[in-house]
């Protein structure tokens, strides 16, 4: 009796538990169910798909010459291609920036994303380069601690300082061609909850002063809902402990 009632307030425990935990659930933003404006600077986007949560994308900074628009002209080597947000931009200086935000309405983690084409243009003398795609700023937050990405390279780009300065930028040669995965990297911030991250896409120090014209693309985008804790779930289980102590008081000794 004593072992079984132990093992049924132990079920109830462990259920209670469960719905304390929760299920953790992964979603995307996935680029060719959603819409976006073209040219546009921003969308929302509500209950991506069926998780629950909004998620805002803007883009900021030296938007002028900016084309931005669903596209699966850059593909990253995926066949049959995707759609992706793809950045086109032709700056009249290699300083001007945009910076790409994220925005989750509530906390999520194991966020990562593919960005396309992060490469560069034809040598045109002294190892100067047309363009030179680099991406900068690539943190995460949760409004109280900002987090550096993990990013992984592709055959032609590379990293290059730590932490929350790092930047990765087109290397290698020739520049690969549009529907090649040479370009691509991974962004990924592991299990750090957060509810914004962005990265600055702009030229590194090696392009030709005014950069000729050059795209990225912005894949799909992976998180994971963190379960909530629901409100008295937690003295739920601090009774249901107390139920098993109790018993074991009364039945042991
Ligand atoms: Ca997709
Ligand atoms: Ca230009
Ligand atoms: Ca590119
Ligand atoms: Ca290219």
């Amino acid at each position: 009796m004593k072992t079984f009632a132990n093992i049924r307030a132990l079920g109830l425990l462990s259920s209670t538990l469960f719905l304390i935990v929760g299920e953790t659930r992964s979603a995307v933003l996935d680029w060719d169910t959603v819409s976006w404006t073209p040219n546009g600077l921003t969308a929302t986007y509500v209950d991506v798909n069926g998780s629950g949560v909004d998620m805002t994308v803007t883009i900021s900074g030296d938007t002028g010459t900016l084309a931005s628009q669903l596209s699966n002209t850059l593909t990253g080597g995926l066949n049959p291609p995707q759609n992706s947000l793809l950045l086109a931009v032709d700056w009249a200086s290699k300083s001007e920036t945009i910076t790409v935000t994220v925005t989750f309405s509530e906390l999520v983690n194991n966020v990562s994303y593919n960005l396309f084409s992060v490469d560069r243009g034809d040598n045109v003398g002294g190892g100067i380069r047309t363009y030179v795609d680099q991406i900068s700023t690539l943190t995460a937050t949760d409004g109280n601690t900002t987090y550096a990405a993990s990013i992984t390279a592709g055959a032609h780009n590379a990293i290059e300082g730590t932490g929350i300065n790092q930047t990765i930028y087109g290397s290698g040669g020739p520049n690969p061609p549009d529907d090649s995965g040479k370009g691509n990297t991974t962004i990924s911030y592991g299990t750090n909850p957060v509810n914004s991250l962005t990265f600055t896409y702009g030229n590194r120090s090696d392009s030709q002063s005014n950069p000729a014209a050059q795209a990225i693309a912005l894949h799909d985008i992976n998180f994971t809902v963190v379960p909530e804790v629901p409100a008295g779930a937690g003295s739920a289980m601090l009774c249901l402990v107390g139920i098993l102590a109790h018993q074991k008081r009364k039945k042991g000794a």
